[in-house]
């Protein structure tokens, strides 16, 4: 099979107490898994079965329409959880450094304020999705949501470097109709190290 489900790279119980076990073993055992196997059923046996996955999701225009709304929703699934564990680390918490750090000041003022910018569209989302930070193709920062199992991939340029799961299967044994408290207990588990990193290699393909 083409894609497949890579372990976390930590413990289910590594987040606590901000994300609980259970949550995360459901989460990436069940839902993740389900996408990486719905992807890699609608795409066997056609051209895109060894195509990267995000170079896949950014020109779905070309899928055909038999398969192109499970590539759009399991293969949208299956990379904005990689990003997101990825994303995530019993490390985490703290402020961005680097040259993002930099980067945050100059397209939001403080890191508060982006916080809180990033809050309030993770907050006003309406339905499951994804909350963002992108660096988009001109060069600046973007924070935005997108529906269900979308993807920056899929805007042309877009790079992520932060997403937020907003489904409720990602917080709500733990957090019943609580989303607010989850969103604000998540910046603990941030890994701002893997971020800067991302930041800095997407400015490198830049500026090539
Ligand atoms: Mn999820």
């Amino acid at each position: 099979m083409p894609h497949e489900l890579s372990p976390l790279p930590y413990t289910y119980a590594a987040l606590e107490p901000y994300l609980d076990e259970r949550t995360m073993q459901i989460h990436h055992g069940k839902h993740h898994a389900a996408y990486v196997h719905g992807l890699n059923q609608a795409i066997a046996g056609t051209e895109f079965e060894d195509e990267e996955l995000a170079k896949l999701l950014g020109r779905l225009y070309q899928v055909p329409e038999d398969i192109r709304k499970t590539v759009r929703n399991s293969g949208g699934g299956h990379a904005n959880h990689k990003l997101f564990w990825d994303t995530m680390s019993p490390d985490g918490g703290g402020f961005p450094n680097g040259k993002l750090a930099v980067k945050i000041g100059a397209d939001f003022g403080t890191f508060d304020q982006f916080r809180e910018l990033f809050e309030k569209v993770a907050l006003r989302h309406f339905g499951s999705g994804w909350g963002w930070l992108v660096l988009k193709l001109d060069g600046n920062l973007g924070i935005y949501s997108t529906p269900n199992q979308d993807t920056p991939y899929m805007q042309t340029g877009d790079v992520p470097l932060l997403g937020l799961d907003l489904w409720e299967h990602a917080y709500y044994l733990q957090y019943p109709n609580r989303r607010a408290e989850y969103v604000r207990s998540w910046w603990n588990v941030v890994s701002w190290k893997t971020v800067n990193q991302r930041y800095e290699a997407a400015m490198d393909r830049h500026h090539e």
